[in-house]
Protein backbone atom coordinates (compact mmCIF):
# COMPACT_ATOMS: atom_id res chain seq x y z
CA UNK A 1 0.00 0.00 0.00
CA UNK A 2 2.96 2.21 1.26
CA UNK A 3 4.58 1.85 -2.62
CA UNK A 4 1.07 2.16 -4.19
CA UNK A 5 0.93 5.72 -2.27
CA UNK A 6 4.54 6.95 -3.05
CA UNK A 7 3.34 6.11 -6.96
CA UNK A 8 0.79 8.38 -6.58
CA UNK A 9 2.61 10.91 -5.10
CA UNK A 10 5.08 10.59 -7.37
CA UNK A 11 2.46 10.96 -10.45
CA UNK A 12 1.17 14.22 -8.82
CA UNK A 13 4.27 15.84 -8.72
CA UNK A 14 4.95 14.98 -12.26
CA UNK A 15 1.45 16.11 -13.38
CA UNK A 16 1.76 19.39 -10.92
CA UNK A 17 5.67 20.18 -12.45
CA UNK A 18 3.81 19.43 -15.90
CA UNK A 19 0.99 21.63 -15.24
CA UNK A 20 3.20 24.66 -13.82
CA UNK A 21 5.38 24.60 -16.97
CA UNK A 22 2.68 25.02 -19.46
CA UNK A 23 1.58 28.04 -16.94
CA UNK A 24 4.80 29.72 -18.20
CA UNK A 25 3.91 29.53 -22.11
CA UNK A 26 0.71 29.12 -22.40
CA UNK A 27 -1.37 32.60 -21.04
CA UNK A 28 -3.47 34.56 -23.93
CA UNK A 29 -2.37 37.99 -24.82
CA UNK A 30 -4.31 40.73 -26.15
CA UNK A 31 -2.59 41.60 -29.23
CA UNK A 32 -4.77 43.73 -31.27
CA UNK A 33 -8.44 45.49 -30.85
CA UNK A 34 -11.20 47.22 -32.80
CA UNK A 35 -11.51 49.56 -31.98
CA UNK A 36 -8.05 50.26 -30.75
CA UNK A 37 -7.32 51.49 -27.41
CA UNK A 38 -7.84 55.15 -27.00
CA UNK A 39 -9.48 55.48 -30.48
CA UNK A 40 -11.62 58.41 -31.02
CA UNK A 41 -14.70 57.19 -33.38
CA UNK A 42 -17.15 59.91 -34.76
CA UNK A 43 -19.61 57.16 -35.69
CA UNK A 44 -20.19 54.24 -33.41
CA UNK A 45 -18.63 51.13 -34.38
CA UNK A 46 -20.74 47.82 -35.73
CA UNK A 47 -18.20 45.51 -34.06
CA UNK A 48 -16.10 45.16 -31.43
CA UNK A 49 -13.29 42.27 -31.54
CA UNK A 50 -10.67 41.59 -29.75
CA UNK A 51 -7.35 39.37 -30.75
CA UNK A 52 -5.58 36.98 -28.66
CA UNK A 53 -1.98 35.45 -29.22
CA UNK A 54 -3.37 31.90 -29.15
CA UNK A 55 -6.98 30.07 -29.35
CA UNK A 56 -9.16 31.01 -26.97
CA UNK A 57 -10.92 28.45 -24.62
CA UNK A 58 -14.75 28.27 -24.35
CA UNK A 59 -16.05 30.92 -21.62
CA UNK A 60 -13.90 33.56 -22.84
CA UNK A 61 -16.45 36.71 -22.69
CA UNK A 62 -16.35 40.09 -22.69
CA UNK A 63 -18.80 42.69 -21.63
CA UNK A 64 -18.93 46.41 -23.51
CA UNK A 65 -19.73 49.56 -20.42
CA UNK A 66 -20.99 52.66 -21.22
CA UNK A 67 -19.91 55.76 -19.82
CA UNK A 68 -21.97 55.30 -16.62
CA UNK A 69 -20.78 52.07 -16.36
CA UNK A 70 -23.72 49.80 -17.18
CA UNK A 71 -22.83 46.77 -19.31
CA UNK A 72 -24.66 47.27 -22.83
CA UNK A 73 -26.10 44.16 -23.91
CA UNK A 74 -24.08 42.15 -26.39
CA UNK A 75 -23.07 38.03 -27.49
CA UNK A 76 -19.65 37.87 -27.34
CA UNK A 77 -18.56 35.01 -29.69
CA UNK A 78 -15.30 33.39 -30.42
CA UNK A 79 -14.46 33.12 -34.07
CA UNK A 80 -15.06 29.71 -35.68
CA UNK A 81 -12.17 30.09 -38.17
CA UNK A 82 -9.65 32.17 -36.10
CA UNK A 83 -10.28 31.08 -32.57
CA UNK A 84 -7.70 33.59 -31.54
CA UNK A 85 -10.53 36.28 -31.60
CA UNK A 86 -13.13 37.16 -29.45
CA UNK A 87 -15.92 39.32 -31.41
CA UNK A 88 -19.10 40.55 -30.99
CA UNK A 89 -21.71 42.34 -33.88
CA UNK A 90 -23.31 45.49 -32.30
CA UNK A 91 -26.67 45.57 -33.65
CA UNK A 92 -27.70 48.25 -36.12
CA UNK A 93 -30.56 49.38 -33.99
CA UNK A 94 -28.55 50.02 -31.25
CA UNK A 95 -27.81 53.54 -30.55
CA UNK A 96 -24.63 54.26 -28.81
CA UNK A 97 -24.72 57.63 -27.45
CA UNK A 98 -21.31 59.98 -27.49
CA UNK A 99 -19.43 59.20 -24.57
CA UNK A 100 -16.55 56.78 -23.06
CA UNK A 101 -17.19 53.12 -23.45
CA UNK A 102 -14.68 50.32 -21.66
CA UNK A 103 -14.51 47.36 -23.22
CA UNK A 104 -13.25 44.29 -20.05
CA UNK A 105 -12.88 41.15 -20.89
CA UNK A 106 -12.47 37.95 -19.32
CA UNK A 107 -10.73 35.15 -21.45
CA UNK A 108 -9.50 30.90 -20.33
CA UNK A 109 -5.91 30.62 -21.26
CA UNK A 110 -4.64 27.54 -22.81
CA UNK A 111 -3.57 26.18 -19.91
CA UNK A 112 -7.12 26.73 -18.16
CA UNK A 113 -6.29 29.92 -16.42
CA UNK A 114 -8.71 32.96 -16.57
CA UNK A 115 -6.69 36.51 -18.01
CA UNK A 116 -8.74 39.87 -17.87
CA UNK A 117 -8.22 43.51 -18.43
CA UNK A 118 -9.52 46.23 -20.26
CA UNK A 119 -9.57 49.02 -22.51
CA UNK A 120 -11.17 52.18 -23.26
CA UNK A 121 -12.55 54.11 -26.73
CA UNK A 122 -14.88 57.15 -27.52
CA UNK A 123 -17.49 58.13 -29.44
CA UNK A 124 -17.88 61.65 -29.82
CA UNK A 125 -21.61 62.78 -31.12
CA UNK A 126 -23.24 65.43 -33.94
CA UNK A 127 -22.90 67.43 -30.22
CA UNK A 128 -19.27 67.18 -29.80
CA UNK A 129 -18.49 67.26 -33.35
CA UNK A 130 -20.30 70.86 -33.11
CA UNK A 131 -18.50 71.79 -30.56
CA UNK A 132 -14.94 70.71 -32.54
CA UNK A 133 -16.01 72.72 -35.08
CA UNK A 134 -16.44 75.92 -33.14
CA UNK A 135 -13.23 75.17 -32.02
CA UNK A 136 -14.13 75.75 -28.06
CA UNK A 137 -13.50 72.00 -26.44
CA UNK A 138 -10.68 71.23 -28.17
CA UNK A 139 -8.24 73.99 -27.69
CA UNK A 140 -4.74 72.26 -26.29
CA UNK A 141 -1.56 74.63 -25.48
CA UNK A 142 1.26 74.26 -27.31
CA UNK A 143 3.43 73.05 -24.85
CA UNK A 144 0.82 69.79 -24.47
CA UNK A 145 1.13 69.00 -28.20
CA UNK A 146 5.04 69.07 -27.21
CA UNK A 147 4.30 66.51 -24.52
CA UNK A 148 2.98 64.43 -26.80
CA UNK A 149 5.72 64.32 -29.21
CA UNK A 150 8.17 63.82 -26.96
CA UNK A 151 6.35 61.12 -25.21
CA UNK A 152 5.93 59.40 -28.35
CA UNK A 153 9.71 59.21 -29.08
CA UNK A 154 10.68 58.40 -25.82
CA UNK A 155 8.55 55.39 -25.25
CA UNK A 156 10.11 53.37 -27.85
CA UNK A 157 13.50 53.57 -25.73
CA UNK A 158 11.71 53.45 -22.18
CA UNK A 159 10.56 50.05 -22.96
CA UNK A 160 13.72 48.69 -24.43
CA UNK A 161 15.47 49.96 -21.27
CA UNK A 162 13.14 48.38 -19.82
CA UNK A 163 13.16 44.87 -21.17
CA UNK A 164 16.71 45.27 -21.24
CA UNK A 165 16.45 45.44 -17.44
CA UNK A 166 13.93 42.84 -16.50
CA UNK A 167 16.22 40.04 -18.18
CU1 LIG B 1 -1.90 30.09 -16.49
Amino acid sequence: MTQFRNWSLFCIFILLSLAHSQVVIAHSELIATLPTQGAILTTPPNKIRLQFNEPLNAGSTFVLFNEAFQPIKLNPLIDESKPAILYANLPADLHLPAGFYTVQWLVISQDGHQISGSYRFQIIGDRDMEILAEGVSINLPGWFAWLMIILALATPAIVWNWAKNSK
